[in-house]
């Protein structure tokens, strides 16, 4: 019995982990020329991403996506490094901690609030710089729930003395 518990509650930790979210940016505004200049900020602004999550870009009229390389980059509006997705939709996987900066690089749309910054985890990023190749985020956000039920399992359980 109390071995099927331990399994029943190992599953449920590796479901929960496995619910990633997928945010369309801007929501149903999509990416746009916004008409507040704030617009992209204020979206994230109630957001926790976290790795495993995934952004979604569309658009109709046109439009891309680059992923400049730094905050200055992104500051300035500089469209040179980076990225650049030019067909929507667009999705990107976010992958570890860091923050990724996102801008269109048509005309003028940058300054006129067409940019947005994605702040994953912490914000800071440990290792090598995320990249928007489909990588398995299921591996990384199920393994640290997976690991810690069994060390519950095996360290923390009274069902050993019990049972
Ligand atoms: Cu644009």
């Amino acid at each position: 019995m109390a071995i099927y518990l331990h399994w029943i509650i190992i599953a449920f930790l590796a479901a929960s982990a496995d619910a990633a979210t997928t945010y369309t940016v801007g929501d149903a505004t999509g990416w746009a020329v916004p008409t507040n200049i704030s617009f992209y900020d204020n979206w994230v602004a109630d957001k926790s991403f976290e790795p495993g999550d995934s952004l979604v870009f569309n658009w109709t009229s046109t439009h891309n996506v680059l992923e400049v390389t730094s905050k200055a980059e992104y500051d300035s509006c500089t469209k040179t490094n980076g990225i650049l997705n030019e067909t929507s939709p667009v999705t990107i996987n976010l992958t570890a901690n860091g923050t990724l900066y996102f801008i269109c690089t048509i005309g003028p749309h940058c300054t006129l609030g067409q940019k947005v910054t994605i702040k994953v985890g912490n914000g800071v990023s440990t290792s090598p710089p995320p990249s928007n190749s489909a990588n398995p985020p299921f591996t990384i956000s199920a393994f640290w729930p997976l690991l810690s039920a069994i060390l519950m399992y095996f360290f923390a359980s009274p069902a050993h003395i019990v049972y």
